[in-house]
């Protein structure tokens, strides 16, 4: 069993892992930022170390500054929540040479997902169901437009080094292709420093749905179920769900199954999560794979009752996971809770909470590092907590929620709670009638 564990990352994420590192007996070691001194994973950690100045790169994206804290520490392995460097190859190597367990997958597992059109020819070759579209790299805009024609507009351009919709756009015609090929490229080769773009049919109106799976060094795969994640506002996730509304046992059984191929393909080790969009006829198709946990993964936790962060650990120590497959036997509801000012597109809302008084009661569950008094800083995303609520039915899930937020009290910022209050009482909502596109069509009151 590990003795120690260093928490690579802050806010609520790094007080979720303290909280099992907790109960399984681990101490655990906070790093923050100089803007985070006052932070409560800092204060609820075993230990603490400052690791620099208040923009990520000087802190939780430091690694040299995050290998110092874990060696003078003594810690036997690393968390990186999720963001940061979660998702950063070089880390998982750079933890591995210094004996040091990273807490997630292997350096390839990473590489294999993070480029996507590698991923999308591995899963091709594993038989898991993927977007029609261009084989690899687009060479040239005659290329693009050739491949277009053939497969019939709308298409969608994608950055092989993207995801969360960097370096993506629709083209309806062929008109639209050489600005929204150029635009494309440079917006890739801005933001990931690789400007490859490849090509896929468009699907209209889909449903972001993903499975939580989770892999041992056994080669032992299993599903945990799927999560709805289809209302979000410029690839921003808003609320989550388990199980989808959409969900039938069938689906369920083959995206599953899906999912799993996803995974062993790359033998994968550790909780992850593959990403599908559905088609209105029930056609999945594979989008991503996150190799980290999830924000959201607390409605999976919820619905199947495991801590996700402990079987992670227990993945990382080389203990075997059964194998079985898990139903959702509840519903469960998460909505984030961002320092955001819903009435002005959403834009930020940083600042200290003057008076804060948080719901509780049967069927609800708060995920957050925030306290009265506590200052937001405006360096970090606006994410201030999650509020998820359990219950027997969906409708259940949402009257509790809906009963939930009203009772929290934030003052001194602004929050997305007034948003979440009006789409718990929206009729399409309330009858699981949503798209990706459900926010583009919403209006708050
Ligand atoms: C798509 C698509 C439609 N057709 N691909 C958005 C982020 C990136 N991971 C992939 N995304 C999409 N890919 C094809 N071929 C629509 C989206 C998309 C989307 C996907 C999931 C959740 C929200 C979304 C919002 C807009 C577009």
């Amino acid at each position: 069993m590990f003795k120690k564990i260093l928490i690579a990352n802050r806010g609520e994420i790094a007080l979720r892992v303290i909280r099992t590192c907790r109960e399984m007996g681990i101490k655990t070691i906070a790093v923050y930022s100089t803007a985070d001194k006052d932070s409560l994973h800092v204060k609820f950690a075993d230990e603490a170390v400052c690791i620099g100045k208040a923009q990520s790169s000087e802190s939780y994206l430091n690694i040299p500054h995050i290998m110092a804290a874990a060696e003078i520490t003594n810690a036997d392995a690393i968390h990186p929540g999720y963001g940061f460097l979660a998702e950063n190859a070089k880390f998982s190597q750079i933890c591995a040479d210094h004996g040091i367990k990273f807490i997630g997958p292997l350096p390839e597992m990473i590489n294999k997902m993070g480029d996507k059109i590698t991923a999308k020819e591995t899963m091709i070759k594993a038989g898991v169901p993927v977007i029609p579209g261009s084989e690899g790299l687009l060479n040239s805009l005659e290329e693009a437009k050739g491949i277009a024609k053939e497969m019939g507009y709308p298409v969608i351009l994608k950055a092989t080094a993207g995801g969360g919709g960097k370096g993506m756009r629709i083209v309806w015609e062929d008109g639209e292709m050489e600005r929204a090929y150029n635009n494309a490229k440079a917006e890739a080769g801005a933001s990931f420093k690789n400007d490859g773009l490849y090509m896929e049919k468009y699907v209209d109106e889909p449903r972001h749905i993903e499975i939580q799976i989770a892999g041992d060094r056994y080669g032992n795969i299993c599903h945990l179920s799927e999560r709805d994640c289809s209302i979000q506002r410029r690839h921003q996730k808003l609320v989550e769900e388990s199980p989808s509304p959409f969900m039938t046992p069938d689906l369920r059984y083959k995206m599953g199954e899906a999912a799993k191929k996803a995974a062993s393909a790359i033998n994968y080790e550790s909780v992850g999560t593959v990403e599908f969009l559905v088609d209105k006829h029930r056609n999945f198709y594979f989008m991503e794979m996150n190799t980290r946990i999830q924000v959201e993964h607390c409605v999976t936790e919820e619905v199947i009752n495991y801590d996700l962060i402990k079987e992670q650990i227990k993945i990382a120590i080389g203990e075997r996971i059964s194998g079985n497959d898990y139903e959702p036997q509840l519903h469960a509801i998460e909505c984030r809770i961002n320092a955001e000012d819903p009435y002005n597109d959403f834009r930020p809302s940083p600042g200290k909470i003057t008076v804060l008084h948080q719901p509780g009661g049967h069927g609800v569950r708060i995920d957050s590092h925030v306290y009265a008094g506590y200052v937001i800083p405006p360096y970090y995303d606006s994410m201030i907590g999650k509020l998820i609520t359990v219950a027997q039915t969906r409708q259940e899930a949402i009257d509790t929620m809906y009963r939930a937020l009203s009772e929290y009290v934030i003052e001194g910022i602004k929050t997305t709670i007034p948003f979440h209050l009006q789409l718990m009482q929206n009729d399409k909502f309330r009858e699981g009638d949503f798209t990706t596109k459900f926010l583009e069509g919403f209006k708050l009151k």
